[in-house]
């Protein structure tokens, strides 16, 4: 087996890759090489149109040079500075720009790393909030099936992915799980968010029946499914959770981690749904992801119950790099692109024509399903008998070859452009689709 790159003289055996099929990268590897704008370049010098915007991540396009010249300024002025009872600039500013553009009780900030430690981190300030308020004893968290909220153990325990759980031991003790709102014999085709499916919310009362609400801290959902293939949530859906939640105090955690920063045409699916969560998990287009970087944002409430314990450390819980001056630098410059080229609301503009481009593809061959809101969309195509996501990878595998990234989960296909592309770069995508659509 081939696990060379001969033409760039690479060594491919050390690097485990994540979520990879290694030996299937290694005998045939996929190398991008350069960014720009809303391409790629890969290594045998061709360029890719980016349907992904990396991993949903490079919300404003590649190469940002706002975006690099403030990480390269930062890193001469400042490098690194300890973040445990010492501060710098960069991250009190971030936090306050966050909290600004997030919805009004929303004005607290905890920066962590990556999505996955935003999601844990989430999850241990709702356990510590109930118990600094006399609730000791709400330790149950609630998450869904089809979620997907990163890969540390709070995550995964809370997450609705076999695959990401079953392989590592008993996880999180206490954790119970809604179902999932994708019902395709409802749903099928649906433009935008699904007529029918609000009542799947109502088994947040049932668990709260069988548990007691006494026993439950929080419940966390992506306001999109994302990495489990584009689940809209149905109309209604998302309020009627925040009905549930406030009836018996419940936490509600939306993780934003791929519909923050204008994926949907608003700064965050919270404004977009109008349903304000108590925290909301943040990652990937909080620096346009030229630096790892995550964030929660707090309700004001919770961080107050926090202040009122004996002076001292009220959270004990951080990480050597939480608003590292570097991602903070990346962050406040790509806020800074996001609001100067009106990239949101530009989204929000595209959003009908990529509907529409989308929504084209519904004759082709072994499509069953198309779906989209915002600037994301969502193919599912019927997998091949006996051969489970297949059908996809070959897609994939095509359409790269045809100079467009996809990406896909089972056997659909996820899109998320940044929000740079332009309606001829759509048309691009739909096209490229459409003839690899009737090959696969
Ligand atoms: N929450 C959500 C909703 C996510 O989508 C995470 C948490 C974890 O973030 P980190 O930064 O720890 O990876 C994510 C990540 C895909 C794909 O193709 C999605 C993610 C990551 C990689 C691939 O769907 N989402």
């Amino acid at each position: 087996m081939a696990t060379t790159k001969p033409a760039l003289d690479l060594d491919l055996e050390a690097f485990w890759m994540p979520f990879t099929a290694n030996r299937q990268f290694k005998a045939n590897p996929r190398l991008l090489v350069a960014a720009e704008g809303m391409y790629y370049t890969a290594d045998d010098g061709r360029r890719v149109l980016d349907g992904t915007a990396g991993l949903w991540c490079v919300n404003a396009g590649h190469g940002r040079k706002k975006i690099a010249e403030a990480i390269q300024k930062q890193s001469t002025e400042l490098d690194y500075a300890p973040g445990f009872q010492m501060g710098h600039p960069g991250a009190f500013r971030l936090a306050h720009r966050l909290a600004e553009m997030a919805p009004a009780p929303l004005k607290r900030v905890f920066f962590t790393n990556s999505g996955s430690e935003s999601v844990d981190t989430a999850l241990k300030i709702a356990l510590a909030y109930h118990r600094v308020r006399g609730e000791g004893a709400r330790q149950r968290l609630i998450g869904r099936e089809r979620g997907y909220h990163g890969v540390g153990f709070g995550g995964i325990s809370v997450g609705g992915i076999a695959n990401n759980r079953k392989f590592f031991g008993s996880l999180l003790a206490g954790v119970d799980h809604l179902p999932h709102t994708h019902d395709l014999s409802t749903n099928a085709f649906s433009r935008g968010e699904p007529e029918w499916g609000a009542h799947f919310a109502d088994a947040l009362d049932s668990l709260v029946a069988l548990h007691d609400k006494s026993t439950i801290a929080a419940v966390i959902v992506e306001p999109i499914a994302g990495s489990t293939g584009v689940l809209i949530p149905p109309k209604g859906y998302l309020k009627r959770l925040r009905e549930i939640c406030d009836k018996h105090d419940l936490l509600l955690i939306f993780d934003e981690v791929i519909t923050g920063f204008g994926r949907l045409g608003a700064s965050f699916a919270s404004q977009y749904f109008d349903v304000v969560p108590d925290m909301v998990t943040l990652a990937k287009g909080l620096t346009n992801a030229a630096v790892p970087m995550g964030a929660v944002l707090v309700r004001e409430e919770i961080y107050d119950a926090f202040m009122k314990g004996p002076e001292g450390i009220e959270l004990f819980h951080g990480y050597t790099y939480s608003g590292h001056p570097l991602a903070c630098a990346a962050g406040n410059a790509a806020l800074d692109v996001y609001e100067e080229e009106g990239l949101f609301a530009r989204a929000a503009e595209l959003a009908p024509y990529w509907e529409d481009a989308l929504h084209q593809l519904r004759d082709l061959p072994n499509v069953i399903d198309i779906r989209n809101l915002g600037l994301v969309g969502a193919i599912e195509l019927e997998p091949i008998a006996g051969s489970p996501t297949k059908r996809a990878l070959a897609a994939f595998g095509a359409a790269f070859d045809k100079g467009v990234l996809i990406r896909t989960t089972g056997d659909t296909i996820a899109l998320s452009p940044p929000l740079i592309v332009e309606k001829s770069q759509i048309d691009q995508i739909a096209e490229t689709l459409r003839a690899v659509l009737r090959t696969v």
